[in-house]
């Protein structure tokens, strides 16, 4: 069996998505996978097209170690969030080719299930402790058994801040329900202000607020989006740990890990870690030292199933679990992908999940199924998810950023 094309449709049904289509020489074979990169739409798709889908041509679309090798230690130039979030997209098309071959699931594939659903969470946000407080009820009525809780912060400006119109952005962005703008749109970047100071005094206390309202059944937790230095995030896990957060997301920036080491020491709050990480070896250091609880790369930036199946492996030895990033960015074929892996892996943790709009299940039919506090996958050959060209065509590529965030005195924060 050949690889015979390579197609990357870019659409925006609602946002921007990029999918992977591989054809192969069997009538009616082929495999489909998402390489959206929020913000970078086009710089995939042009890596996919003019550099990769050359090489892939002719090749048996059965080996996909091999290509996955080839791809990323083969052709030289490695890693980064554009060539790895392209190799997950051929990674992603190439287990849909092997799963409609062999005729099973790609769970199946994987090793088989190990449990019946996904346990997945949702995001609740809002204005101050009260409306947060009211999201987390109406997701808790959803069925949901672990959310996630954002608050605006008085004195902060944008998402995950306060302030008028950002603020209510922020919050459906947060949400990502149907029908909601899923992001601050417009062909420029919105520019929102944070200070940590009003962050590190809120956040404790829209904690104690929950925990005193809903109770401590639920299981609750927060981002903080890499914003904090070692020290102030030291101080943050340390203040919320009469709260038991199920983990705590992405304190700190991803570059330097060893500053990992100062965190975990000061603090029993679990820590997840790892949507920026765009390869294995990132990982590595914070499951082997046990640095973390979670490990939450996305599958779609970091190389697709064959290297989070690695990933996860590592992490099951140090009794390090999996959370992998589920956002409205990435497409419903990654989403699809985390749900393959969760079912079969022995330590999967949680999963995050978002409602995607209905134009977007017409666009590209086939995300995973939500039911009372579980995702499931349908248990047809391959990843189950499919891309409708003629429909996707008619939703042309618009141009749109994540929004940047500045300190009050304007220098440049993480946003
Ligand atoms: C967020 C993401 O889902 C999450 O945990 O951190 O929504 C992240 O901001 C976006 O994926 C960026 O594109
Ligand atoms: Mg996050």
């Amino acid at each position: 069996m050949k690889i015979t094309e390579v197609r990357v449709i870019v659409t925006s049904p609602s946002r921007n998505y990029v999918v992977v289509k591989i054809l192969t020489d069997e009538p009616g074979l082929y495999g489909v996978g998402d390489a959206t990169l929020n913000g970078r739409e086009l710089s995939v798709a042009t890596a996919l097209q003019e550099h990769i889908a050359p090489l892939l041509i002719g090749r048996d679309p059965d080996r996909i170690e091999d290509i996955w090798q080839m791809l990323f230690r083969g052709t030289y130039w490695r890693g980064g969030p554009v060539l790895m979030t392209a190799l997950a997209g051929i990674d992603t098309a190439l287990w849909d080719i092997k799963g409609k071959r062999a005729g099973l699931p790609v769970y199946s594939l994987l090793g088989g299930k190990t449990r019946e659903g996904a346990l997945a969470y949702t995001h609740a946000g809002g204005r101050d402790c009260i409306e947060v407080e009211d999201d987390v009820r109406s997701k808790m009525a959803d069925g949901f058994k672990v959310i996630r809780a954002q608050c605006a912060i008085p004195g902060n400006v944008g998402t995950y801040g306060a302030g008028g119109e950002a603020e209510a952005a922020s919050a459906r962005w947060a949400s990502a329900e149907p029908g909601s703008t899923w992001g601050d749109g417009g062909p420029m970047p919105s520019v929102e202000q944070w200070e940590p100071g009003p962050y590190l005094r809120t956040i404790p206390a829209l904690f104690a607020h929950l925990r005193n309202t809903v109770g401590n059944e639920i299981e609750l937790f927060h981002d903080v989006h890499e914003r904090l230095t070692p020290i102030q995030a030291a101080r943050l896990a340390k203040e919320l740990e009469p709260f038991h957060l199920f983990f705590l997301e992405d304190c700190i920036r991803p570059e330097h890990k060893e500053s990992f080491r100062l965190l975990r020491q000061h603090t029993t709050t679990p820590l997840a870690m790892g949507e920026l990480f765009h390869t294995r070896w990132e990982c590595v250091p914070l499951i082997t030292e046990q640095l973390i609880d979670y490990i939450r790369c996305d599958i779609g930036h970091i190389g697709g199933i064959t290297e989070a199946q690695k990933i996860a492996h590592i992490a099951e030895t140090f009794y390090v679990s999996t959370a992998w990033h589920g956002p409205g960015d990435i497409g419903p074929a990654t989403h699809a992908a985390n749900v393959h892996l969760d079912l079969s892996l022995a330590n999967f943790g949680v999963q995050e999940m978002v409602k995607f709009p209905e134009v977007v299940h017409e666009v590209l039919p086939g995300a995973p199924t939500y039911q009372n506090g579980y995702l499931n996958v349908a248990d047809t050959p391959g990843i189950g998810t499919d891309v409708n060209e003629e429909l996707a065509s008619k939703y042309p590529y618009e141009r749109a950023y994540l929004p940047m965030s500045r300190r009050a005195d304007g220098s440049v924060m993480d946003w």
